[in-house]
């Protein structure tokens, strides 16, 4: 089984990498940034209350993701695994995520980390909030305070993968597929 946490700032290219590596691995994509979306757009009172933090740039509480990554876990019994996409970005979610999976007999294979700069990440945000009509990716100040908000709550949770050994870090910055390449190569030294 493999479970792949990808990991990085607001613009990494994570969802980018995750449409790609899902179908080389077979592996069930769970993006909490996708799936807030989809109760935003099904207009479920979760769905307002996470808006009203997306919006700002704020993560929404730990306890409502991981119930959400926990449903989705149990309805995909049969996986040939997982890839994390935008989860954990606590180390109160990191915990959750080593909870639930060890009640699947599993664990963390590998999580890779995909580093940008600030300035690389606002110009991608920019570019895509001109046609994704994500209210999150349309200002300079918002998108300054998703960064600041994954410098002070995220970044702890790399340290916690290292801990255990399970921390690699990628050049997010070049051609999507080089990119792709190079996380491969980390996904199947992990498996070896
Ligand atoms: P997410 O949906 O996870 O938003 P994101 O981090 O901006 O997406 P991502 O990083 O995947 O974008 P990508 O690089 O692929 O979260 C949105 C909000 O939801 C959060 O702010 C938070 O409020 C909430 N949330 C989500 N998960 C949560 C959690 N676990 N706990 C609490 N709150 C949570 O794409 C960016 C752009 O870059 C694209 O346009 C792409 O085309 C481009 N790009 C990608 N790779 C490139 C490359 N190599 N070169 C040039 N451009 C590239």
């Amino acid at each position: 089984m493999l479970n792949l946490v990808l990991f990085g700032p607001p613009g990494a290219g994570k969802g980018t990498q995750s449409e790609k590596l899902i179908n080389k691995y077979n592996l069930v994509h769970l993006s909490t940034g996708d799936l807030l979306r989809s109760q935003i757009a099904a207009g479920t009172e979760l769905g307002l209350q996470a808006k009203s933090l997306m919006d700002k740039g704020i993560l929404v509480p730990d306890e409502v993701v991981i119930g959400m990554i926990d449903t989705k876990l149990n309805e995909n019994p049969s996986a040939a695994g997982f890839i994390f996409d935008g989860f954990p970005r606590t180390v109160r979610q990191a915990e959750a995520l080593d909870t639930l999976l060890g009640q699947h007999n599993t664990g963390i294979t590998v999580m890779v980390a995909l580093v940008v700069d600030q300035e690389e990440l606002t110009k991608r945000l920019l570019l895509r909030g001109q046609t994704s009509g994500r209210a999150d990716d349309q200002n300079e100040e918002l998108i300054r305070r998703r960064v600041q908000e994954y410098n002070e709550k995220t970044t702890p949770v790399a340290s916690y993968y290292e801990q255990q050994g399970k921390y690699v870090a990628i050049d997010g910055i070049g051609e999507i597929d080089q990119i792709f390449g190079l996380i491969c190569q980390k996904v199947e030294a992990a498996q070896s």
